[in-house]
Order: structure tokens, then C-alpha cells, then sequence
């Protein structure tokens, strides 16, 4: 059996009553660079265990109100074919309460489609932060290869924001310019303020479904080092958060996922850290603009000391 899973070391609500769900999908079968994205559950699990229940931004403790349930892992049985796992994750996904927010925490790239087809079948909007456009059709002979998960979500009608892209090839490079269903901004133009200020318009004036998938490269890797297939530039933490906020912000949407992945756990547990700390912004910042702290103190803090 698997050992219990706790954030913020705090005990697991019901998975039924919750109003976060956290999803570790540990599955690394396609990355071809740096190992360990299947580390990555465990690791920013074990780091939250450092951060404080306050989240300084918000100015409140979001789990005195909130209920979190950390699930059991999505394991990767190796006798599967891929085709075969995606299906067990969409399974797994299909089940779960569809009005808890979902946070899924990675493992590689590749998990997303399946997460969204499942958990947001009525279809919106993806907003992807990367590194890489991840919008090759199929890629070393597979089409769950981490570099096409985001060609897989187009295929099936959802429309597309990507932030940071700085590493594609030239058949992506004209896809996703030839597609009205897809805005990308490119690191490089994200530098000007015109361009920053056009993303953040564009977020504040969605509607409807939004996933969020967080591909930790999309970050710059000074600040995170631990990610699999790492590209000079990238965002800081506060342009992240910046995005974050801007959707949680925006009561025109319903935020309905979240996956962070590609993470490789540092020895310096700074990448760990960062992970962990975005996953508890995500519970503040939506939880507090869905106004759960108008609500009774009765989340998965209560009866547990804070020092
Ligand atoms: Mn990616």
C-alpha cells in the first residue's frame, strides 16, 4: 500500500466533501533529456510540509475554511501500453467530483489531455505555460510522447493561450499561426511591457471553462533549476503569479484545473519549494476570490495547531 499523502502535513478531507483536490500523477515514460519528473509528486508533497498555513498575498489562511483531500497516485503499471495508462488516468479523473477544483501534480507533460477530456468535457480554454509549444502531432512514433499533449487538447475543440514558448520546431511554428484557436506569446515578446500587458487583457477577458497547465520550464531555469528539458529565458515567480491572479481574479471564468509538472526535485529543494509554494497560491488565490473565507472555519485546519 501506498503511504499517505498530505499537504501542508494536514489530514486529508473526504475526497467528496473537498474543495481541492490533489492529484499526483508520477508517470515519466517519454522525457528524453534529464530523469526524474516522476520524483516530482512526492517531492513537492514533502516541501509543503514548510510552508506556513498563511498565505502572506491573500492575507488569510486558506485551509482554516478550505477542505483539501491529496488522492492516491495515478501509478504507472509497466505491462500497460500508453494508450492503456491515459485510459486509467482518464478513468481516474472522470470520477472525481467535478466541482472541486483539481490540482494535478506531475510527472511529465503528457498527462495533461487526458486530465482536461475528463474533468472539463464540455470544453473552454487552456492556458499553457511552457517552454516548449508541445504541439508536435506524434513524436518519437507516439503521439503521448510530452512533446503533443497540447495538439492533442486542440484536436478535441479547446482553445489555446500559450505563454513563454521559446523552443519549436518550424511545423509547429506555422501550425500555430495558421490556427485562430491559438495565441502564443513568445518568451522573447513577453519582455515588452505592450506584449505583458496584452496576455494579462487577454486572461481577464476569458469566459467560460480554463485549465491551467504549469510546465515548470516555462519558468526561467535560474530560478528553477530542477525541471527536465530546460530553455534559457522564461518567467519570473511574480509574472506567474501575475497570470495566476489574473485568473482566479476574473469571475467571468470558471477555473476548473490546474496541472504542474515537469518538475525534477533539486538537491537545493529551491525547484521543489517553488512548485509547492505555486500549488498553495492556487488554493489561496482562487479560494479566496470564490469566497471561502466568508464561510465557516471548518476546513482541514481545524483542531490542528498552528506554530
Ligand atoms: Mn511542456
Amino acid at each position: 500500500m501506498n503511504k499517505v499523502q498530505t499537504f501542508l502535513s494536514l489530514p486529508n478531507a473526504d475526497p467528496a466533501e473537498a474543495d481541492v483536490l490533489i492529484l499526483p500523477v508520477p508517470h515519466e515514460k517519454t522525457v528524453t533529456y534529464n530523469q526524474g519528473t516522476r520524483n516530482g509528486p512526492d517531492a513537492i508533497l514533502a516541501a509543503s510540509d514548510q510552508l506556513e498555513f498563511y498565505e502572506e498575498d491573500k492575507n488569510w489562511a486558506p485551509t482554516r475554511f478550505m477542505k483539501l483531500a491529496v488522492l492516491d497516485p495515478v501509478e504507472t503499471d509497466d505491462r500497460q501500453t500508453p494508450a492503456g495508462f491515459h485510459e486509467q488516468l482518464h478513468g481516474r479523473v472522470k470520477d472525481l467530483n467535478n466541482d472541486a477544483l483539481l490540482i494535478a501534480l506531475g510527472g511529465e507533460h503528457s498527462i495533461t489531455p487526458d486530465m482536461v477530456f475528463a474533468h472539463m468535457p464540455e470544453g473552454g480554454t487552456i492556458v499553457q505555460i511552457d517552454a516548449h509549444a508541445d504541439y508536435r502531432e506524434s513524436y518519437h512514433g507516439s503521439i503521448y510522447n510530452h512533446a503533443c499533449p497540447m495538439y492533442r487538447i486542440r484536436k478535441q475543440g479547446y482553445a489555446l493561450i500559450q505563454i513563454g514558448i521559446r523552443s519549436l520546431n518550424s511545423n509547429e511554428a506555422q501550425a500555430l499561426v495558421e490556427d485562430d484557436g491559438i495565441t502564443t506569446y513568445f518568451d522573447r515578446q513577453l519582455q515588452h511591457p505592450e506584449q505583458w500587458h496584452a496576455l494579462l487583457s487577454q486572461l481577464n477577458s476569458l469566459q467560460g471553462n480554463v485549465w491551467l497547465t504549469i510546465d515548470m520550464d516555462g519558468f526561467d531555469p535560474a530560478a528553477i533549476p530542477g525541471v527536465g528539458t530546460p530553455q534559457p529565458g522564461g518567467l519570473s515567480w511574480h509574472q506567474g503569479l501575475d497570470i495566476l491572479e489574473t485568473l482566479t481574479d476574473n469571475n467571468a471564468i470558471r477555473l476548473r484545473g490546474v496541472d504542474i509538472v515537469e518538475l525534477i526535485p533539486d538537491p537545493s529543494s529551491v525547484s521543489d519549494m517553488m512548485a509547492a509554494k505555486l500549488v498553495q497560491k492556487c488554493i489561496s488565490y482562487w479560494g479566496k476570490a470564490q469566497g471561502f473565507d466568508q464561510r465557516e472555519a471548518i476546513g482541514s485546519q481545524a483542531g490542528v495547531e498552528d506554530e
